[in-house]
Parts: structure tokens; sequence; C-alpha cells
């Protein structure tokens, strides 16, 4: 008989790590996810969603915690999600983005390494399109590959630049399965509330039942590739279970600006001209702007058969959908939105 499958996730209260806790538990794997903090707010709300994940406390800037991690679970696959990963509380907050996002996936590494798993767990590493910075220096007018070069334009991006090599170098060092994919925005149901896609639906929800009057935003110009994250989670899996540890861009080879998420997600609910409703503040405004990321994922759709299945007008109905129905009362908040 096969032996089940063991997965061990941080960042497991996050957006992604909800979605993939879902698609593992489908596929029958035995879920370990870590929890931070001595009273984790978000604690309650996992156990009730996923009752069958088995919760370890750790913190990715605790390697003594992250070694216990791995030898409770004895994962066949590891999962870093964990981050500081909102990119303007990177500005305010960069060292400490710099001791998880950056070095959390050393202590992480580190931990898989001495607790001698590397041969038998492979590791995915959540790099991000943050570390090219929008400036399409050298593949003007084309997407970003997994070729194009790195210019990252906030602490969070040189975190996550530095724990995409740091991965790259455990792989060419020591021979381990550690993927790394480079993944675009992607956006969906259980959203944070702080990143823009999700603040905008909240409040067109709030505004169409009349709770708000108006959202207050920064700059509006910027372009996002914006897919949907049950997608993207899906291409993860993909990653581990190739027959070689690679880098790999996920991305909808579409770009769009705030203005146009702006005005779907009005739509959304009959209004025309989003402008009477939304206000900007140079607090939501970062000290660089990453301009327009636009992402090329021919490599995860030619060597893994990866697709994504959710299109962009898709992205933004499901998203209001939901906001109208959680705050109509006629949905539970999931834990990532908490
Ligand atoms: P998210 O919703 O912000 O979740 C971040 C997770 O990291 C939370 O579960 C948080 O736990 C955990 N965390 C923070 N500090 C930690 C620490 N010291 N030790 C352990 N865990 C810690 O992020 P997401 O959108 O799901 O993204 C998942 C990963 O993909 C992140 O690494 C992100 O940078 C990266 N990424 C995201 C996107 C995107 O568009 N979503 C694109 C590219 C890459 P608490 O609940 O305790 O705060
Ligand atoms: O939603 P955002 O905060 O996402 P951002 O900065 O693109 O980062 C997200 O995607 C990355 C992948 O490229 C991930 F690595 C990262 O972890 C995160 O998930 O901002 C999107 C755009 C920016 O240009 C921002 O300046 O929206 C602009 N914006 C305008 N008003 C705002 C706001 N962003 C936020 N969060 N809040 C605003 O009020």
């Amino acid at each position: 008989m096969n032996e089940t499958r063991r997965a061990l996730i941080t960042g497991i209260t996050g957006q992604d790590g909800g979605h993939l806790t879902e698609l593992l538990h489908e596929k029958g794997y035995e879920v370990f996810g870590l929890i931070r903090g001595q009273r984790n707010a978000r604690k309650e709300a996992l156990e009730a969603e996923f009752p069958y994940v088995n919760i370890i406390e750790a913190d990715l800037t605790d390697q003594t915690s992250l070694i216990q991690a791995m030898l409770t679970s004895q994962p066949h696959e590891v999962y870093n999600l964990g981050a500081i990963s909102h990119v303007g509380y990177s500005f305010r907050n960069p060292q400490l983005t710099a001791d998880i996002t950056a070095k959390g996936v050393l202590n992480l590494l580190e931990a898989v390494r001495v607790t001698g798993m590397a041969d038998t767990a492979r590791v995915y590493q959540a790099s991000t399109s943050e570390m090219f910075g929008g400036l399409d220096y050298n593949r003007p007018g084309a997407g970003y590959n997994e070729e194009s070069l790195f210019h990252p334009r906030s602490p969070y991006g040189v975190a996550k630049l530095y724990a995409h090599w740091i991965a790259r170098n455990y792989r060419e060092s020591y021979g381990m399965f550690v993927a790394t994919g480079i993944l675009f925005n992607h956006e969906g149901e259980r959203r944070g509330l702080e990143f823009v896609t999700r603040k905008i639906t909240n409040a067109v929800a709030a505004i169409h039942l009349g709770q708000q009057d108006h959202v207050t935003l920064g700059d509006l110009w910027p372009k996002r590739d914006w897919g949907y994250a049950g997608d993207y989670v899906r291409g993860m899996w993909q990653m581990l279970q190739h027959d070689q540890p690679d880098d790999f861009v996920l991305a909808t080879g579409e770009t769009h600006s705030i203005e146009e998420f702006l005005t779907l997600a009005f739509g959304q609910v009959g209004i025309d001209d989003w402008r009477p409703y939304v206000k900007q503040d140079p607090e939501f405004m970062r000290p660089a702007e990453v301009d327009i990321l636009l992402g090329d994922p021919s490599k995860a759709e030619r060597v893994l058969g990866w697709r994504r299945e959710v299109d962009f007008p898709g992205l933004v109905k499901r998203m209001v959908d939901h906001d109208i129905a959680l705050l109509s009362g006629r949905a539970q908040p999931r834990v990532a939105e908490r």
C-alpha cells in the first residue's frame, strides 16, 4: 500500500495557504500547517475551516522551531508561503521584512538540510514578479520570463530576491529538490483586505449595500498581471511533481491598470462611473512604484501543462459577488480574510 503523502505549509493562514490546503486535502495528503505567535488570532479560524490540519507552532525567524516542525511532520513536500508579503508594509518595516521574507527562507532550507530530510522532502519557494521591478528593461513589450533580469523596487522585492537565490543555491550546492515559482499577482475571495483588489471589491460591495460611501486609494495607473489564486496553487503543486527542480513563471499574459479593475468592479453593481466614489491619499502611495507587470507563463504551460482557468472579468466578478455575500451576512470570512 502507498504511504500517505505529507505536506508542510508555512503561511497556511494566508491566501495561498488556504487554497493549497484545500487542494492537498482533496488529493489525499496529510497536511501540517505552521502557526506563529503565542496567541495567533487566526488559529481558531484555521481549526474551524480546516479541522483536518495538524497545526505546528513555529516561526520562520526561529530556526529551532523549524527543525522541530520538520521532525514532527516528516514531510514529502514543503511549501514555503510564509512571508511579510505586503509591499507597502515592507517600506515601513524593512528589517522585519529581511528577517522573515529573506532570512526565514535560509532558516527553513537549513532545517530541511540539517534534519537529513533533503533527500526525501521537496521544497517550493514562493518567489514573485516583484523581483523584476516592472521597468521592463530587457524584454520590452514581451512578458517577463524565467530568464529576465531582476530589478526589485522595494524592501519586499529585495528580500524575495535573496530568498530566490538562496533557494537556487541550495539546489545547486546540495542537490536539494527546491523549486521556485515566480508568481505574478494572484487574487480571489481569500485575498487579504490590505491588497488593492480586495480593498476595492470590499468597498464596492459596501457602497452597493449602503454601508460606505467611498474608498481611499493610492496611485491608480500601475498595471498588474492579475490571476486567480486557486489556479496558481495548482501550479505550485505541479512544480513539486515535476521530475526535476526548476524555476517557473505563473502569470496570465495580460496586464490591467487599477482603473480598469475599478471599472469592472463598480460595473458589477451597475455603477458606470466610479470616480465620485474614489478618493486618493499619499498614505497609500509607495516611495518607489512598480509601474507595470506582465508575465510570460509559456514555460509552465509547455513543461508542466499548467493552465489558468479564471480570466480577468471572471476574477473581478467572483470577488465582488463574494464580498456582497459576506457583507450581507450570507457567507462567513475564511481564515486569510480575518
Ligand atoms: P499572505 O496572505 O500575506 O500570507 C502570508 C503568510 O505568512 C501568513 O500566513 C502569515 O501568518 C505568514 N507569516 C508571516 N510572518 C511569518 C513568520 N515570521 N513565520 C511564519 N509565518 C509567517 O500571502 P499570500 O498572498 O498567501 O502569498 C503567499 C506567498 O507567496 C508569500 O510568500 C508571498 O510573498 C508570495 N507571493 C504572493 C503573490 C500574490 O499575488 N498573492 C505573488 C507572488 C508571491 P500570520 O497569519 O501569522 O500573519
Ligand atoms: O495589491 P497590492 O498591494 O499588490 P502588489 O504591490 O502588486 O504586491 C502583491 O503582488 C506581488 C506579486 O507581484 C506579491 F509578491 C506581493 O506579495 C503582493 O501579493 O498593490 C498593487 C498596486 C500597487 O501599484 C499599489 O501601489 O496597487 C497600488 N495601490 C493603489 N492604491 C494600492 C492602493 N495598493 C494597496 N495595497 N492599497 C491601496 O490603497
